[in-house]
């Protein structure tokens, strides 16, 4: 019977290396997880996405149990075959999702019931659907149903909507059961109130989880307020599992939750930037579309090892993507996926050769804020 772990090789200060270990391949911490929603990381091809040292991706409960269906996914094989990525895959739950996409929603103790934002039909999720829904699919880390409300919220509101997503991560846990080879991550939430984020930590840990994830952040606090709650809210939980930062973020974000030690994020900002022509390169952000790329035979980054900056002049990218064709968003989401992938490589590195300090100074020099 093959299971799952997490062990950890190294730590610099709260920065912490290593391995998750599942039957499908391991994961090395800290880890980013590009986001591939509808079965599809965008413009991507499995394997150019496995080029750029991806060990994993994030897939959505929500969009896949509304198309094509959970079920016809696990008739289909499960959600590793019918995407073409058979290394391990993590679902985030569907709550999130439902807040922030689907039309007319009514929240109850027993789940949410929602209209979908394709074609206005009718759905429920509640803790043992979403459970069952990442089950179908396949899912090898397994998120609990949870409810994240947007920041600002006054207390009460943090308080009630903890103690509920703590009520669901219990019943998510007894309706997850007994998978071995698969984990089940609980969610902590509690807003910016150290109090709830620690009543919650002792809830999550009191029920038992194989990870736990920080949720509700980077929900409209800004960078500074979430970094303030990060000095902190990973102190609660164990030392001995990994954390989940959910949603994070920008090259700094990333860098900042990893110094205060996050294991793993997601976030679909070097694709979606990559399709709107906004290029993450270690001197800063470049809009390909502005008209000084025009003439520049340059690549787009000289210490870049993807297929857009060795192939290709700035001139062609900003040609390709005013003209609007297909290759851009391709080459574009390619450089930005190796750019995050690169970050991840050198904190690794860093944390486990005790060099962290020395390698956040050196991410910082050089960057400028605006545009280059
Ligand atoms: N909960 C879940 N998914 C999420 C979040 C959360 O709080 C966030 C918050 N940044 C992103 N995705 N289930
Ligand atoms: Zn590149």
């Amino acid at each position: 019977m093959s299971t799952a772990s997490f062990s950890l090789t190294a730590t610099d200060g709260a920065a912490r290396t290593g391995v998750i270990s599942t039957p499908r391949g391991e994961i090395r911490t800290p880890a980013f997880m590009p986001v591939g929603t509808a079965a599809t990381v965008k413009a991507m091809l499995p394997e150019n996405v496995r080029a750029t040292g991806a060990d994993i991706l994030l897939g959505n409960t929500y969009h896949l149990m509304l198309r094509p269906t959970a079920e016809r996914i696990a008739r289909l094989g499960g959600l590793h075959r019918f995407m073409n990525w058979e290394r391990p895959i993590l679902t985030d739950s569907g709550g999130f999702q439902v807040m922030s996409l689907a039309g007319l929603r009514k929240l109850t103790e027993e789940g949410v019931s929602f209209k979908s934002h394709i074609d206005g039909s009718k759905h429920m999720l509640s803790p043992e659907r979403s459970m069952e829904i990442q089950r179908l699919l396949g899912s090898d880390i397994v998120m609990a149903f949870d409810e994240c409300p947007a920041l600002p919220a006054d207390r009460k509101r943090i308080e009630e909507s903890m103690r509920l997503s703590m009520r669901w991560a219990q019943r998510s846990r007894d309706a997850f059961g007994d998978r071995p080879g698969h984990m089940l991550f609980g969610i902590m939430q509690g807003g910016l109130e150290r109090d709830m984020r620690e009543e919650s930590a002792k809830a999550l840990t009191a029920i038992g989880f194989d990870g736990y994830a920080v949720g509700g952040l980077a929900v409209g606090e800004g960078q500074e307020a979430m970094f303030s709650c990060l000095d902190y809210a990973p102190g609660f939980l164990p030392q001995d599992k990994p954390r989940y930062l959910m949603g994070v973020g920008k090259p700094d974000d990333i860098v900042g939750a990893v110094k205060r030690g996050i294991d793993m994020m997601d976030c679909v900002l070097p694709t979606r930037s990559g399709r709107t022509g906004q290029v993450f390169t270690r001197h800063g952000v470049v809009n390909i579309k502005n008209a000084r790329h025009a003439d520049d035979p340059r690549p787009l980054d000289e210490n870049c090892s993807c297929p857009a900056c060795t192939s290709y002049s700035r001139a062609y990218l900003h040609h390709v993507f005013r003209a609007q064709e297909m290759i851009s968003g391709m080459l574009l989401s390619w450089h930005n996926l190796q750019y995050f992938q690169d970050i991840m490589a050198g904190m690794r590195e860093a944390i486990a050769g005790g060099r962290f300090a020395e390698w956040e100074a050196d991410f910082h020099a050089g960057r400028a804020e605006g545009d280059i």
